[in-house]
């Protein structure tokens, strides 16, 4: 049967980020996806000014008591940009209202990048994300969001094994059985990702070569592309692979096309290949 996720996002009209990048990449992946809109912004916030932003906190809630009486079910439910603890205190309701033995729950503590909150959020808003990552399976942290949701001392890279494994150990306190960090290398001109599964207590890498610049929305895409393989059936260790290579992909040709980087990444010159492995994965 067809898997369906639920997408809890904001919506940021432009800039390719949070929904308007997790709706195409799981659909373009063959899953089935239904959406919580808790704002809609005209633009992200990284980088622009003026943006609007409409709050839908008071929407979230009834969307998902709707859901409910219409007797459905989620494979995964995957969250990232929250704004508030009003918010993170109704997607933890959420949560409970649909987790089941066998629904995944991804959380992408969208924060900050950088070493620094974004400016949307006030200091003790971490706090209030370590709350969520308590219900989470699988945690999608950047090093700074897991250094500042573990409490650690945010480093500039190129980074040591024991840095990143310590922050993969201590986020795994959280009780997800799996985190996956982004933004890891271990030597200048590479980049990549680590995921570290507490039940066997293994950490496996990915890592490619860094294109120069920063690029908005690539935690986003890195993300959904790494649920995207977890659904298809891919292991952690494929998946991880699928997502930083995807991931890279669009960087690059972002890169090549000389885009201003606040613009988001070509991730959509992806999607057919995307759509072509994970239905190979799926066997359908
Ligand atoms: O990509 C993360 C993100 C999502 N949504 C909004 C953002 C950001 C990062 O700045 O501002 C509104």
């Amino acid at each position: 049967m067809q898997k369906r996720v639920a997408a809890i996002h904001d919506i940021s009209c432009f800039g390719r980020c949070s929904l308007t990048v997790a709706l195409p990449i799981l659909s373009a992946g063959g899953y089935e996806t239904s959406i919580i809109p808790t704002a809609v912004l005209s633009t992200h916030t990284g980088g622009f000014e003026g943006f609007t932003f409409r709050d839908l906190t008071e929407d979230i809630l009834p969307i998902a008591e709707h859901w409910k009486t219409l007797d459905i079910s989620f494979d995964a439910i995957y969250t990232g940009y929250l704004g508030s603890f009003a918010q993170l205190d109704m997607v933890s309701q959420i949560f409970d209202m649909y987790k089941k033995k066998e629904t995944l729950i991804v959380v992408d503590p969208v924060m900050g990048d950088n070493g620094r909150l974004y400016t949307s959020f006030k200091e003790d808003f971490p706090r209030g994300m370590a709350g969520l990552c308590e219900k989470a399976d699988i945690l999608v942290p950047n090093i700074t969001e897991a250094a500042l949701l573990v409490q650690e001392e945010y480093l500039e890279g190129p980074y040591t094994p024991e840095y990143i494994e310590k922050l993969l150990h201590k986020m795994a306190d959280f009780g997800a059985k799996k985190v996956v960090l982004t933004g890891v290398y271990f030597e200048e001109g590479q980049i990549g990702a680590a995921a570290y599964d507490s039940t066997c207590r293994q950490t496996v890498y990915s890592l490619g070569e860094k294109v120069p610049g920063m690029y908005h929305g690539t935690g986003d895409v890195f993300s959904s592309v790494l649920l995207t393989g977890l659904l298809s059936g891919f292991s952690m260790e494929e998946a991880l692979k699928l997502a930083v290579d995807f991931t890279a992909e669009a960087i690059k040709r972002t890169y090549r096309a000389g885009t201003d980087n606040r613009f988001g990444v070509n991730f959509e010159e992806g999607l057919y290949e995307l759509a072509k492995v994970c239905s190979a994965s799926r066997k359908i």
